[in-house]
């Protein structure tokens, strides 16, 4: 590397006063690492995105986890918690996270330290029983809320004032519920959801669903599109149909789900505008998205 002219010169007075002064500023800047926060926003967490770091198997965060029993709760089927490790940055966002139809925990996992180690408290969780249907699970995700941020081990570390929802299939459906009935969640991300109910115009959360193009259980063209135009016009609100993707995409790793996730979470639930650039413009359709949608309104 090559050394700028101005570093290797002589200063006297004032002028060395204040290159000290610039330099120790720089430094400490520079040593924050991870958890640098910004004076100006009080809920960002962690270094500033880049295409590859939100794209990443892991961020910034080491993520520790608890295995929450179904007889120990009540409202939810248990599940695990997924937190960051270290409480050196201060309390976290968090969102829960339901499997769909017959389905467990296990089937969202991967979900689980892929959004903790960006920086919130993840609740993936089973149902009560595995044909509860939409409604049943949005309940079970705001139980699984109540539970995450006043009784359990981590219940410091979440900060109770913003929490959000997901989910797969009827637990995509079941996000929609949950926002419904509790207006201040900060976000909510449908992935494949699967409702008969198409009429959302009470959402007043943030939400991002995720549709397949060869989903032939909830096809797109009767769950989440008409879910997505349900939603208020005047809504944050973003569709992105995956490509060459079928029901069953979100069950495994998937960067394009990871990536729009980890952006959408970080937006409204982190108000962090440093991830705006990711979602708008809207992707372009490419070898991963299909097709998207949304009002894009998100101006810092
Ligand atoms: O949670 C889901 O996978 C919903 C799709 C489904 O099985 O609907 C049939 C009733
Ligand atoms: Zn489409």
């Amino acid at each position: 590397m090559q050394q700028h002219p101005h570093t290797s010169r002589r200063r006297t007075g004032r002028l060395a006063a204040l290159t000290a002064a610039v330099a120790v500023v720089v430094g400490l800047t520079t040593l924050n690492g991870p958890g640098a926060q910004a004076a100006d926003n009080p809920y960002e967490r962690g270094p500033a995105p880049t295409e590859s770091s939100i794209e990443a198997l892991r961020g910034p965060y080491a993520v520790s986890d608890i295995s929450v029993s179904s007889l120990s709760v009540t409202g939810f089927g248990g599940g695990t918690i997924y937190y960051p490790t270290s409480t050196a940055d201060g309390t976290f966002g968090a969102i829960a996270i339901s499997p769909g139809f017959t389905a467990y925990q296990s089937s969202i996992a991967w979900l689980g330290p892929r959004l903790a180690s960006q920086g919130f408290v993840v609740f993936t969780i089973d149902t009560n029983t595995t044909l509860d249907q939409p409604a049943s699970r949005g309940d079970q995700l705001l139980a699984a809320l109540d539970y995450l941020t006043q009784r359990s081990a981590v219940r410091g570390r979440v900060d109770s004032s913003r929490l959000g929802v997901m989910g797969h299939s009827m637990g995509g459906g079941g996000t929609l519920e949950a926002a419904k009935d509790r207006p201040s969640l900060q976000a909510a991300i449908p992935l494949t959801p699967w409702n008969l109910d198409k009429t959302w115009s009470e959402v007043r959360t943030p939400t991002l669903l995720f549709g397949a193009d060869g989903d032939t259980i909830a096809p797109v063209s009767s769950h989440a599109e008409p879910l997505y135009s349900g939603l208020p016009s005047s809504l944050d609100r973003a569709y992105i149909e995956l490509n060459g993707a079928t029901h069953f995409t979100p069950n495994s790793s998937n960067t394009t789900i990871a990536k729009y996730s980890v952006s959408w979470l970080k937006r409204f639930i982190d108000n962090d505008t440093r991830y705006e650039q990711f979602l708008c413009p809207l992707p372009r359709p490419s070898l991963t998205v299909e097709e998207s949608r949304g009002n894009c309104p998100h101006t810092s």
